[in-house]
């Protein structure tokens, strides 16, 4: 199982671009707050911890998971930003609606991406149940939310790269 292997909060910290001047939108979903909640204060921490500025960091809340796409699509028309990230938790009960949900976010963040050229990162739990949800955001396997900062800080400080046509160093 992936998540046995990794540890979702961990990442070369050394590797990380500064996010001094970075610009983030972040969608939150409601639906299931708790776990929403502590993926948001991962995600925030990660980002402050490598230089974001607060006032470079614009905060929605959505009503649930499926509303990730258009929370941040308005995020993107209301700011300039650098990178987007989507947070949610879809929890998978006794129908597919989970399945439609998570396929539509993660359509739509793509298609997102595409049409603006900010990157938006998948910050959603798709859970088998709510155990699974609390191991994954500040758990035993670590917090997603701190991934999506560290996915956010890299793809924007991609984007910028590239806008200013910087020669990129390549190495594994
Ligand atoms: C309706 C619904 C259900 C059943 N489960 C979840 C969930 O586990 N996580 C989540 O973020 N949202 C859920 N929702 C709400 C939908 O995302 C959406 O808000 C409603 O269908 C209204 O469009």
């Amino acid at each position: 199982m992936a998540s046995a292997l990794k540890n979702l909060s961990e990442y070369d910290e050394n590797a990380l671009p500064s996010a001094e001047t970075l610009r983030f939108g972040i969608a939150v979903a409601d639906w299931n707050a708790k776990i929403t909640h502590a993926l948001y204060q991962g995600c925030l921490d990660t980002l402050l911890k490598h230089g974001a500025k607060e006032e470079n960091i614009h905060v929605i809340q959505v009503p649930g998971s499926f509303e990730l796409t258009s929370g941040a699509r308005l995020l993107a028309g209301a700011h300039k930003l650098d990178a987007i990230i989507a947070i949610g938790c879809v929890i998978k009960g006794e129908t597919n609606h989970n399945e439609y949900i998570n396929n539509s976010v993660a359509m739509g963040l793509t298609n997102l991406s595409i049409a603006t050229s900010v990157p938006c990162i998948f910050g959603v739990l798709t859970p088998n149940d709510e155990q699974q949800a609390i191991d994954r955001s500040g758990g035993k396997y670590g917090n997603k939310g701190v991934e999506a900062g560290a996915t956010a800080i890299r793809m924007a400080a991609l984007k910028i790269a590239l806008q200013k046509g910087d020669k990129l160093k390549i190495g594994f």
